[in-house]
């Protein structure tokens, strides 16, 4: 049996286990979310191993006869605010040097035009302005993957401010769990992964820890929650490390918020917030 088969019969029987729940008012009701959930979409949404997102690329790059970093920076500026932002980043960061550099041109630019929304205060940006810092931190990631010697001139004036931190075994917490960076600096955060339990890492809007850590317990309970891998639907989450496994190391590029404050870092797997959360003062 091929697999097309296989998923439809999981399908069907899935389907026929939710009619006959229905037809019995015993039997346990299976939620119409894990019926009629939509089909995880590589390019957007949490939860997607890298591989598959690249294959996705690797498809649309060859059916537009582009390279996979140009149809992933495409992909980057049409995610918008999607889950798979920093995934993205990731890959194009990762492209060979030779396709960085022909990309060059265009990532110094973007790199730097969206500088104009960086007078903004990024908590009260508009959906379209928080992809222009997405979309920046992207291609200043990209350009600074090139070696130093191959970088576009104007890359030199870009200082990314590398911020590392490792999750210690068994505490529930980051060491050091507390950054003090300038007003939209380059920031890229590294978090290496020594406990036995995976953990991600959220930047959000000063004040909101609690409310981000509650929401994000109650995704623990449902099929959603993990669809999204514990992100909370929020405009209070300003930028998104996804879960990263034991003995890796995450990597999340962005670009420090306009306004200053003290913005909440925290984990938001369920149970983990209380403990796990950590500061970005931005002065
Ligand atoms: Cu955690």
């Amino acid at each position: 049996m091929c697999m097309c088969a296989l998923l439809t019969a999981a399908k069907y029987s899935h389907a026929q286990s939710a009619s006959e729940a229905a037809h019995h008012e015993h039997a346990p009701q299976v939620p119409a979310a894990v019926v009629d959930a939509p089909a995880v979409n590589p390019l957007r949404d949490a939860g997607v191993a890298q591989t598959e997102r690249v294959a996705a690329l690797t498809a649309i790059a060859k059916s537009a006869s582009i390279s996979v970093a140009a149809a992933t920076l495409a992909q980057i500026e049409a995610c918008d605010a999607c889950l798979a932002r920093n995934d993205l980043a990731s890959i194009l960061a990762a492209q060979p040097a030779a396709d960085l550099k022909a990309l060059a041109p265009m990532l110094v630019s973007k790199g730097t035009e969206s500088t104009k929304d960086a007078s903004k205060d990024v908590s009260k940006d508009s959906a379209t302005q928080s992809t222009s810092r997405f979309v920046k931190a992207a291609c200043v990631r990209a350009i600074f993957a090139l070696p130093e010697n191959e970088r576009p001139t104007e890359a030199s004036a870009w200082k990314p401010v590398t911020l590392k931190t490792t999750c210690v075994p068994g505490k529930m917490s980051w060491d050091p769990k507390e950054f003090t960076v300038a007003p939209n600096s380059i920031v890229a955060i590294e978090m290496t992964n020594s406990d036995s339990m995976q953990h991600n890492l959220l930047v959000c809007a000063p004040g909101s820890l609690s409310e981000i850590g509650v929401t994000a317990d109650k995704l623990g309970e449902g099929a959603i929650g993990k669809r999204r891998e514990y992100v909370p639907d929020s405009p209070k989450v300003l930028e998104i490390m996804g879960l990263t496994a034991p003995n890796a190391t995450g990597v999340l590029w962005f670009i420090a918020p306009a306004k200053p404050g003290t913005y909440p870092l925290v984990c938001t797997y369920p149970g983990h917030w209380r403990m796990m959360n950590g500061k970005l003062k931005v002065q």
